[in-house]
């Protein structure tokens, strides 16, 4: 299918290196024609093989993951935490998302360049607090991410020897994702009539944001620790608090990770509960030679 690969060109834009590749096609470095700025500037390229994907048994679902993708991704004001849609295009049996370039690798690739593979708990605390922001940025535009996970959060190359507390990191891959509320087409369907919906239907709508936080719990968890905390969700919270207290962090970072994994969505902590905890706080408070600037424009 395809022989021939992505295009070389097109609609004024010229393909560069590959950077990675996932379920949904495969991501470029890809540069504007013409655009002689010799800053290391360019975008990103994803590419969707739409021939391999009307193949798909799915691909009615396939198609529509695209389109909800797209449609959140274009709705969506910038925000520095998240990749920026650019522009779309299709071009014969392609479809192309420019977004903004992220040269740094995801944070999978950049944990597993590690000895030993995990970051130090003031790194993942910088990591996080941005994580915090850019969440509650979808949060309050509506939007459930559901796919949090190392491979979706992207690292800006600014200064590849520097700790990690000195990169800013942006949330990608919105092809699970959910909108909920106004404008939108997958917008939830509350049954019933509102007087009469019961409390846990109107809840509903805050479990499924809880479960980005289960999946930041996950994230952190595989940061601080090097590996994944299970294969399948333990069905008890014991086994939780087990898991995260054999691992040799600080009691901060422990009580964090417990927070966040909690198998109850309403016992878990929350966006606000998680941005004002101690671990995050004081850490990006902390004020010492290795602060970085966070001014700086990224
Ligand atoms: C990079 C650098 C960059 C953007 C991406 C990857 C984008 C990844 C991506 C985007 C999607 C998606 C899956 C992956 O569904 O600047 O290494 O919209």
């Amino acid at each position: 299918v395809n022989k021939a690969g992505p295009p070389l060109y097109f609609h004024g834009y010229r393909r560069g290196r590959e950077l990675g590749r996932g379920a949904s096609g495969q991501v470029f470095v890809c540069h504007k024609k013409g655009d002689t700025s010799s800053s290391g500037g360019g975008y990103a390229v994803k590419v969707v093989d739409l021939r391999r994907l009307h193949l798909q048994p799915n691909a009615e679902r396939e198609e529509k993951k695209l389109s909800r993708e797209v449609e959140i991704l274009t709705r969506l004001p910038p925000h520095p935490n998240i990749v920026q849609l650019i522009d779309t295009f299709e071009d014969g049996d392609w479809f192309l998302l420019v977004l903004e370039l992220v040269g740094g690798g995801d944070l999978y690739t950049v944990l597993t360049n590690r000895e030993p593979p995990r970051l130090q708990e003031r790194e993942a605390a910088f990591v996080v607090a941005q994580l915090v922001e850019g969440l509650s940025f979808l949060h309050s535009q509506g939007i459930i991410h559901r796919d949090m996970k190392l491979e979706n959060v992207l690292v800006a190359n600014e200064r590849r020897e520097k700790p990690l507390v000195f990169y800013t990191v942006k949330i990608t891959d919105f092809g699970l994702s959910k909108a909920i509320g106004a404008g939108f087409s997958e917008a939830r369907s509350t049954v019933g009539t509102r007087p009469y919906t019961a409390p846990e239907v109107l809840r509903e709508d805050s479990h499924d944001f809880s479960s980005d936080l289960w999946c930041l719990g996950v994230l952190l968890f595989v940061l601080l620790a090097g590996h994944f905390p299970f294969n399948k969700i333990p069905t008890k919270q014991d086994e939780l608090q087990h898991l995260v207290g054999k691992l040799k962090i600080s009691d901060l970072s422990k009580s964090v990770l417990l927070g966040l994994l909690q198998l109850e969505p309403l016992k878990r902590l929350d966006l606000a509960g998680l941005a004002r905890h101690e671990w995050i706080c004081e850490t990006i408070m902390e004020d010492d030679e290795e602060k970085p600037k966070r001014t700086r424009s990224v």
